[in-house]
């Protein structure tokens, strides 16, 4: 029995600019499979070969599987849908599979626009991957389907979806088999090594209303870290892996544990270089912890800055955000770390002014990388329900952080493009002659020079946020812009959208909209048990979690809540959830799926 997975040849002028990353998925899955006696698995990643739809038909066929896997996120699912096409066409016979997290919501649009799909595989790959392989090789395949959970597909004109699977509880059991991969195209470009995307911890304890990953993963879930350095060193050793990303949405939240992978990094002395994406929050609650966290290894961190500042909540406490903000900035710097901060730009009610403070911000706080993304509105995201109408381009392929999906009402997109270049051409020209030249020396510098290099590279190559692929050339070309939106891609009916996963969630109030802060996520903690602190309620039930505050008095409409209609007033948001004497109480989190 043969598994063929295929990565679809998508690109986009984003975080690939950075070099080549190994698609992990491929190796959870490799890895779970081969665990069950299933070990004729065989990868093409024509992403990072640039493999085109010719030669891929080609290898299909000389290998003549008997299940297709192909991975999709949402902008890369028509290439996705087309690789399966193709498979079906050159080995009829094979059984097509589609997993990812734009299957998992989207399956009713995905199996009526692409029926050679044979199944959807909702949520985590290896448990279902395994049931449904061991189902193909023993024969029992279709039949079988109606009894593997986590599975969506059509029979007679219809679409049936199996309940859902449960999440992998055990995520020691899965051993990655990261030898599926072609190593040495893995390229990290800032330090010319190998890189890897290891998983410490699976899911996000919070829920915001414009993030799809708290969908996708349901649970928080967090490894051993003795076994995730176990798995690093011999990312290390086995494939001269030289640097690494955690791939995980929020590692430090439980701090215990990743003080613990911190120090088992010194023990064990592994000496590579990695990097995380992470909230604010955590930064100013780790501030003695930092140089800690330096010495294991930690050279990069991407803070979601300013996310909900520009999501316009209203309620936003700005001043002690903004502060907030700058303060987490400078500890990373002092601990000599390089900080990244991110702002999500361009929903409607953007306008020439709050890009220009952006810029300001990103001045003033003085990361050594800025980056600007395009508000990207997922379509099984909660904000993207309250948008509405307001959204009105559905051609997924541009869902991609890099293009204007929401057209401001002040401006078009080719101008919000145009005042996005100009914050990050302003931005990093003022680094490279101002501040990467005294970056000290050490790994520090190192890295912020192999940073403005790989920036230089994309540029140079056009790939640098696909301004090749629109014509842009600098503010004299934004006449000519061309986004190319597939016009005839349509929004989904609501209901074939499965959104609501969590149950008890009101939608996003003015409460929570003071509450959003750093990326996306609240001021919440959890404490060294892992136990989610009261503002973490929302996991449950967003709306407890607005109870509680209000109690607390900390949703920023005043103590004892003298709010009009349920909305809060305009004033700022006390920064804690302690005030009015309330103590932060351990709250039980679950995140029990209706639908995915
Ligand atoms: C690493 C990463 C990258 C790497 C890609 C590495 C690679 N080659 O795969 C880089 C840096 C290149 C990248 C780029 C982009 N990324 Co990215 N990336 C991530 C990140 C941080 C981790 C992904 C990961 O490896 N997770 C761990 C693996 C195990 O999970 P997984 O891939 O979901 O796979 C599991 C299941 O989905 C399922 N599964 C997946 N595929 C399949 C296939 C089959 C057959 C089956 C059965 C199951 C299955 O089983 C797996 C195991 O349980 C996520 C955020 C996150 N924390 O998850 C964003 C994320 C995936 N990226 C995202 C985006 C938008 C992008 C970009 C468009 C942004 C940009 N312009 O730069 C580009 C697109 C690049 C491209 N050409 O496809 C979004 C996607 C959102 C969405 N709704 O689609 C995410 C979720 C981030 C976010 N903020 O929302 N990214
Ligand atoms: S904190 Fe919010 S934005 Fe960040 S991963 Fe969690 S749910 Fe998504």
């Amino acid at each position: 029995m043969r598994v063929l997975f295929i990565h679809p040849n998508y690109h986009s002028g984003g975080a690939e600019i950075a070099g080549n990353w190994p698609p992990a998925w491929v190796a959870y899955l490799a890895g779970a499979l081969k665990a069950n006696g299933i070990d004729d698995v065989h990868f093409i990643d024509s992403m990072t070969h640039d493999i085109g739809d010719d030669r891929l038909r080609e290898m299909i066929e000389e290998l003549q599987p008997d299940i297709v896997g192909v991975t999709a996120i949402t902008p890369s699912i028509y290439k996705a849908e087309n690789v399966l096409k193709m498979a079906k066409d050159v080995c009829p016979r094979a059984v097509t599979v589609l997993g990812g997290i734009h299957g998992t919501f989207m399956y009713r649009q995905v199996l009526s626009e692409a029926p050679y799909i044979d199944a959807i595989v909702r949520g985590e790959g290896e448990e279902i991957m395994v049931e449904l392989a061991k189902a193909v090789a023993e024969g029992r395949w279709p039949e079988a389907r109606a009894s593997i959970k986590g599975l969506a597909y059509v029979v007679d004109g219809k679409v049936i979806a199996t309940p859902a699977a449960p999440t992998v509880k055990n995520l020691e059991a899965i051993k990655a088999d990261w030898s599926i991969l072609d190593w040495p195209k893995y390229q990290y470009i800032p330090l010319g090594v190998r890189v890897a995307i290891p998983n410490m911890a699976r899911g996000c304890p919070f829920t915001c209303s414009f993030c799809s990953q708290w969908k996708f993963w349901r649970d928080y879930r967090i490894r051993d870290p003795k076994a995730v350095v176990d798995e690093i060193i011999e990312l290390r050793d086995k494939h001269q892996v030289g640097f690494f990303i955690l791939a995980d949405e929020e590692p430090t939240i439980n701090r215990k544990k990743f003080v613990a992978f911190c120090e088992e990094l010194i023990k064990r002395d592994v000496g590579l270089l990695w990097g995380i994406n992470t909230r604010v929050t955590d930064i100013l609650r780790d501030e003695k912890l930092l140089p800690l966290y330096r010495k294991a290894g930690l050279i990069h961190v991407s803070l979601g800055t300013e996310a909900a500042a520009q999501l316009k909540l209203d309620l936003f406490n700005k001043e002690t955000t903004v502060a907030q903000n700058k303060k987490a900035v400078q500890l990373l710097r002092d601990a000599g770390i390089v900080v990244e901060a991110q702002f999500i730009v361009g929903l409607e009610n953007e306008t020439a002014e709050t890009l220009e403070e952006t810029y300001r911000m990103a001045c003033d706080w003085k990361p050594d990388l800025a980056n600007w993304s395009m508000y990207t509105p997922w379509p099984f995201s909660d904000l993207f329900k309250e948008l509405g109408d307001k959204v009105e381009v559905f051609d997924y392929e541009k869902y991609n952080f890099v293009t204007p999906i929401m057209k401001p009402d002040s401006m078009d997109r080719a101008e919000l493009l145009d005042r996005v270049m100009n914050n990050y051409r302003r931005f990093y020209m003022k680094k490279a002659l101002f501040s990467y030249p005294f970056a000290g020396t050490g790994d520090r510098r190192k890295y912020l020079w192999g940073c403005l290099k790989a920036f230089l590279k994309a540029g140079f190559e056009r790939k640098f946020y696909d301004l090749g692929k629109v014509d842009y050339w600098g503010p004299q070309s934004k006449k000519k812009v061309h986004f190319n939106f597939d016009t005839t891609r349509q929004r989904a009916n609501d209901e074939d959208v499965e959104w609501q996963v969590t149950h008890n969630r009101k939608t996003n109030t003015m409460h929570e909209a003071a509450l959003a802060m750093a990326c996306g996520g609240g001021k919440e903690q959890m404490d060294d048990d892992g136990v989610p602190l009261m503002g973490a309620a929302m996991h449950g039930s967003k709306q407890q979690m607005a109870d509680h505050v209000h109690e607390a008095g900390a949703c920023g409409c005043g103590s004892g809540c003298d709010c009009e209609d349920g909305k809060a007033k305009s004033g700022p948001p006390k920064t804690t959830f302690t005030v009015g004497g309330a103590k932060p109480q351990p709250i039980k989190v679950t995140h029990e799926s209706a639908g995915v």
